[in-house]
């Protein structure tokens, strides 16, 4: 880390900065027909959440409309979004989810 300045001779110190990522919260809505076990399982396999956990939070998206499932890095929140949306729509479920920035 020691960059010779020009023909001077004189060393600069630089410190390169690094930007920590934005982070993007994944939102799992409620709706009247996807299967509880269905949320609970995608919970489980897509965030990585212990049965209880997952469980909380399927019970939280029911009876308040919306929750967090995990916060992300844009791309890994992207592609959970398309992985659970996928999973949805090819066993027939309407469960959607979301990314909103924090
Ligand atoms: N409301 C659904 C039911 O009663 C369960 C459910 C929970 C659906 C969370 C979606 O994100 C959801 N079967």
């Amino acid at each position: 880390n020691g960059d010779r300045a020009g023909q001077t001779g004189v060393v600069i110190k630089t410190r390169p900065r690094t930007r920590k990522p934005s982070m993007y919260k994944v939102l799992m809505l409620n709706d009247d027909y996807t299967p509880m076990e269905f949320v609970v399982h995608v919970l489980e396999h897509y965030f990585a959440k212990s049965r209880e956990e997952a469980t909380r939070i399927m019970l939280n998206v029911h009876t308040r409309g919306v929750g967090v499932c995990g916060v992300y890095t844009y791309e890994v929140a992207e592609t959970k979004v398309t992985q659970v949306m996928d999973l949805a729509r090819q066993n027939q479920h309407p469960l959607q989810c979301t990314i909103e920035k924090e």
